[in-house]
């Protein structure tokens, strides 16, 4: 069946104890943990000389929205009305918003040691300790914006700065491709600096803490994130029908520096074996409430 996703801002006092009770779920059975342990397996960046599926790739879109599908489906075992919620960080952008009260994903964490003491993933309540990518504690931890170095979410213009990219991707393909819609949206810095990072990887370092590094999945807010990274991808293929869907078309040559780093769409995802060709379309799969 075809299922619905929302926007976060619209859901019922219901909806979001269903939503958080299901992570818990998952959490409770390890099923969770193996998802963080993917995202981190599939970490690979630019300077490791190998296959890249799921950052830094034209597949970046297509493998994420692989990862929210399964992650979905081990929800909806657990509670079959439950989908994941996006989060417009365009919209709701400050500490304030009702994404991050006590019913829903908790708050910011605390300056001492930036642990999340609210809501039903803090500590204290004793269901979500870390076990992947364990860093200081094995506790929820959030810094948002980073006072230390401010950064903040991306405005709507950053947002659209993107979406006005006609052309999906382009050479050299990683986090270096100078234009294409992938890379300005997946956000990788052009300089040094914090104020370089755009979209989707902005968001990453302003929410701060676990979301920084490979170990991201490890904040639930990460699914919310990257179901609003899905559902942009899904505009910008609205917005451009006649524009190709995927690119490269073909495999880089031999002899070039991506040649065997990166996919084209008729190549499998890893760990799924699932065709890129199949994920660029998600209609037939869910849909999305989109409004603001
Ligand atoms: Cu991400």
């Amino acid at each position: 069946m075809i299922h619905t996703r929302q926007n976060q801002s619209t859901l019922t006092k219901a909806q979001k104890r269903r939503f958080t009770n299901a992570v818990l779920a998952l959490k409770k059975k390890g099923q969770y943990d193996e998802f963080v342990r993917m995202h981190i397996d599939f970490y690979v960046g630019d300077g490791d000389g190998a296959l890249r599926v799921a950052h830094m790739t034209p597949s970046f879109f297509p493998w994420h929205r692989k990862f929210l599908l399964e992650f979905e489906r081990a929800l909806q075992k657990v509670d079959s009305g439950v989908t994941v919620p996006y989060w417009d960080w365009t919209v709701d952008r400050t500490p304030a918003a009702s994404l991050w009260s006590e019913d829903f994903l908790g708050g910011n964490g605390r300056r001492s040691d930036h642990q999340v003491t609210t809501g039903p993933f803090a500590r204290r309540q004793g269901h979500w300790t870390i076990t992947e990518a364990v860093t200081d504690g094995d506790f929820l931890m959030r810094d948002f914006g980073r006072p230390q170095a401010p950064v903040d979410l991306p405005s709507k213009d950053e947002l659209a700065w993107a979406m006005k990219e006609p052309t999906y991707d382009a050479e050299p393909w990683n986090s270096l491709a100078p234009h294409g819609f992938r890379n300005r949206f997946e956000g990788w810095p052009t300089r040094r600096g914090d104020g370089t990072w755009f979209n989707h990887n902005r968001v990453h370092r302003w929410v701060s803490g676990h979301m920084l590094g490979a170990g991201s999945v490890n904040d639930p807010v990460f699914w919310l994130h990257h179901a609003f990274v899905d559902l942009c991808w899904s505009r910008w293929r609205q917005r451009y029908p006649k524009a190709a869907p995927y690119l490269p078309v073909q495999k880089p040559a031999l002899g070039d520096a991506q040649h065997d780093r990166v996919l084209v769409a008729g190549d499998t995802m890893p760990p799924w074996n699932t065709p890129i060709r199949d994920m660029l379309d998600h209609t037939s799969l869910y849909r999305y409430e989109d409004r603001p």
